[in-house]
Order: structure tokens, then sequence, then C-alpha cells
């Protein structure tokens, strides 16, 4: 492979591009209008202009991005997450096409992209799975039965969904029906799929994911969990490695388990398969991501690994370089998702000016970043400016570092979440790690995070009249 194409934009883009440098590969960017001035586009070895700033008018483009590409004599495709990144159609194109897809193949995409498909393909391999149906739902009143024998409350699933898209809470016999009816039409008009089933609902659970690497000569290993419980409305804002609650043994069975799950629709590449943790410990599988996700860096610091690097020499037919037995995990990570969004307002999108954007340095501090200071956020994307990422021997130090990294941030012009990770960071059930998925729900509130700034600024003004008391007595020394 000696030239490939990313086919997103933003840190990921960037985050990509230096991998590929740092293996003697070239690069090309995409990008669309108002990207025009972007660091990615400017990181690159070459640059294509593919459309407008709508992404159905850009970065969506499959058909244009693979013409670009043949024009250009790339070898490989990646595309990130988000994006065409879960596009089973589009990765089957890039193969049609003779480049490479740096990513799983197009079986596996569509598997997993279908709950339902996903829980057949894994029948067979003892992977423990929340109780619930296993085939899409026809007949409301048996389903009711089954519901009943399960146990109120549970929760109905679109089968298309994920991520959080298409749940619905049912927690009494009464309100069933009506439920399941709303559940039916929201999945067909959202997926185009009112396939559905039910789950027990696990009330206070933990997100654990496991991240899996596999390449195409059948070896599969696990790179550790990623804990993923600080979320709001199902868009994470803080994620570690290792999470403060598994053991060796239960990461072990849960790293086999996810093993499984990338063998039973031939994996390729780096996925990652998550779970629910109740508060017995027991887990269960919930689906399997095929992409490189968000928050592979906490994974990346703690396993010691280049992730991208692995999915390039994975793409190009070689052999995984580590065997499960290499690894093991050292230290501890944090990341927090800068989003341009204002915490004190609903997490409202905070678009606008970067007046001001320095970025914190040091040791134990890595920024994923895709935009500089004088730069407009554009309306058109995701929001996510950068993912702040710290590590340390230990959780207390990689905490401490990313309450200095974050007070190192200098943004000015637009809302972000980082005073949110301030909170999280200095929040006792953070700490602790005591804490499940409704963390955010129970703990956060506009005027928590107020009173946090203004006690704050207590303590700095504290800290000024300390320092000023002291700068008088030695200045007042000579005098004497
Ligand atoms: C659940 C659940 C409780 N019980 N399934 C949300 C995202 C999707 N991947 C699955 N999700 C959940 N499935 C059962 N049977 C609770 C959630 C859930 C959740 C999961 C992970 C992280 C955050 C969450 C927030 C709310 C609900």
């Amino acid at each position: 492979m000696k030239k490939i194409l990313v086919a997103n934009r933003g840190e990921i883009a960037i985050r990509v591009m230096r991998t590929a440098q740092k293996m003697g590969i070239k690069t090309v960017a995409v990008y669309s209008t108002v990207d025009r001035n972007s660091p990615h586009v400017k990181f690159a070895d070459e640059a294509v202009l593919i459309g407008e700033a709508p992404s159905n008018q850009s970065y969506l483009l499959g058909e244009k991005i693979i013409e670009v590409a043949k024009s250009l004599h790339v070898d490989g495709i990646h595309p990130g997450y988000g994006f065409l990144s879960e596009n089973a159609d589009f990765a089957e194109l890039c193969e049609k096409n003779n480049i490479v897809f740096i990513g799983p193949k197009s079986h596996a995409i569509r598997v997993m992209g279908s709950k339902l498909a996903a829980k057949e393909a894994v029948k067979g391999y003892d992977i423990p799975m929340v109780p619930g149906t296993d085939e899409a739902i026809t007949d409301i009143s048996e389903a009711k039965t089954i519901a009943k024998t399960i146990g109120f409350p549970i929760l109905i699933k679109a089968s298309a969904g994920g991520g959080g898209k298409g749940m619905r809470i049912v927690d009494t016999e009464a309100e069933f029906e009506s439920q399941m009816n709303r559940a039916i039409s929201e999945a067909v008009n959202a997926f185009g799929d009112g396939s559905v089933f039910i789950e027990k609902y696990v009330g206070s659970p933990r997100h654990i994911e496991i991240q899996v690497m596999a390449d195409t000569h059948g070896n599969v290993i696990h790179l550790f969990e990623r804990e993923c419980s600080i979320q709001r409305r199902h868009q994470k804002v803080v994620e570690e490695a290792p999470s403060v609650v598994l053991t060796p043994e239960l990461r072990e069975q849960m790293g086999q388990a996810a093993i499984k799950v990338a063998k039973a629709c031939d994996y390729v590449g780096a996925g990652t398969v998550e779970f629910l943790l109740d508060e017995y410990k027991n887990f269960y599988f919930l689906e399997m991501n095929t992409r490189l996700q968000v928050e592979h860096p906490v994974s990346e610091i703690i396993a010691n690994v280049d992730l991208v690097e692995l999915q390039i020499q994975v793409a190009r037919g070689e052999m995984l370089p580590i065997k499960q037995s290499d690894l093991k995990i050292t230290g501890h990570a944090l990341e927090l998702r800068v989003y341009a969004e204002d915490p004190l307002n609903d997490f409202l999108p905070s678009v606008g000016h970067l007046e001001v954007y320095k970025l914190p340095e040091g040791t134990g501090i890595r920024v994923d970043n895709g935009f500089e200071q004088g730069m407009d956020v554009p309306i058109y994307y995701d929001p996510m400016l950068a993912k702040l990422i710290t590590y340390g021997k230990t959780r207390e130090e990689a905490i401490q570092l990313m309450l200095k990294a974050i007070a190192d941030y200098q943004v000015k012009g637009i809302e972000t979440t980082l005073p949110f990770g301030t909170f999280v960071c200095q929040h006792e059930a953070f700490t602790s790690g005591d804490f499940d998925t409704h963390f955010v729900k129970k703990h956060y509130s506009p005027e928590a995070l107020k009173d946090e700034a203004e006690h704050e600024a207590k303590i700095a003004a504290l800290v000024a009249v300390k320092q000023y008391l002291e700068d008088q007595k030695l200045l007042r020394i000579p005098t004497n």
C-alpha cells in the first residue's frame, strides 16, 4: 500500500494520516467547501474538493470518493468513524473497484448492522445475552406472554437501531401493547425496517466495550476494555481504560467472549464489542461496532499499540504482529471529548469563531485535534473539536493530569464541554469509581457546574490574596 485516501474530516482524518505518514504511505484528503482551509486538508499530501458542505453532498458520496481514489491511484480507503465507515455497500464498492477498504468485509458490517442478525450469528458461541427474544416480533400478544415471563420492566429495541436509537422502556404490562405499536411504527419511520425485539431491562448497567483486532489468517486478539458509562443521551463524554470494576478473571472472560463475537462474523480489522455489566458483574453482549471508534486512543495507550497501524497491516493481508500473550495493561488512560457544546445550556451546539485556541501540552497528555485558532466551527458536522487524552501510572494520576490539561486548554469564541470534564473528574462518584450509565442524569445540572465554578473562583481568589500578603511581607523586609 503506497497511498491511502481518508474519507473523513477533522481529528480522525489527521489521526489516520499521521500513522500512514509514519509508515511511509502517501495520504489523500477529501473535503467539502466549508472545510477547504481545515487542518486535515493541509496535513495530507494531496487533497480533493468533493462537494458542498452538507455531508450527503460530500463526505457521504461513496461513488464520487471512489472516482477520486481511482484517478489518484489510491490503494486503500480509510473511512474513519461515522460517514461511510459502517456502510456495507461502500465497503463492497471499494472491493469491486480494486481498492482496499481499510475495515471489515461487507458481510461483517451487514450482520452487525442488524441486531437480530447479530444475535443469530453469535448463537452457538456461548456468548451471554440479556434474556429476551431473538426474532422479530410479529405477534404482539405472544410477545406480551414472553415479556411477563421475563418480568417488567422490559426494553423494546429496533433491530436496525443501535447506539441507543430505537429503544423504548416498558414498565408495566398495561402499557405493553401501545408501546409496542409505537416502537414498531418508529422503527419503520426511522430505519425503514419495523423489526423489533424485547429484552429484560438492565436497570443500572455500566457500558464496557472490548477492543478487538483480527487479521485475514484467522488470528483474533482483544486489547482489553474501555469503560464508557459517562455518557449523556447516548453521547459518550468521558471514556477510560482500564475499567475500575473488572478483575483479571472477568476481563479475560469478556475478552474471550468478544473474540468469539468477532469470529462469529468472520471479522477482519479493528472492531469493538459492546457489553452491559450489571450491578452483580454479570455481562451481556449488546452489539458490535464495525469501525475504529472515537475512544480508541485510551486502548492504544494502555496496550501500547497503534491501532491504525494494525488496521493497515491487516488490510495489506499481513498477519497480526502481536499475540494475545504479548499484551499487558500498562497504566491508566482517560479521554474527554471536547465538543463545541454549551454544558450550561442543555449542551446546545455552540458553533462560531475560534478566537483563541491553544492546546495543552506535556508528558501524559495527548490531544487528537482537528481545529486551529482563527477557524470557524461549521454547523454541518459532528461538533467534536478534539479529544483530550491523559495517562499516568495510576487512575488518580490520569485524573489529576486531566484537570490540569483542561485548565491549560484555552478556547475563546465558543463554549465547550471542557468545564463538564472538570465536573466529572472532581465528582466523588467518578473518582471513587462508583458510577453507572446514569451518572450524568443523576449528578449533573448546570447549577452544579456553576457552583463548582464559583467554588473554584473563590479558591483562586484566596490563593491570590495569600500570594499578595506574602509578596507584601517580602517587599517589607528591606524597609523594616
Ligand atoms: C440496554 C440497556 C438496559 N437493558 N439493554 C443503549 C445503547 C445501546 N447500545 C444499548 N443500550 C442499552 N441497552 C438492556 N437490555 C441500557 C442501555 C443503555 C445504555 C447502554 C450503554 C451506554 C449507555 C446507555 C444509556 C442508556 C441505556
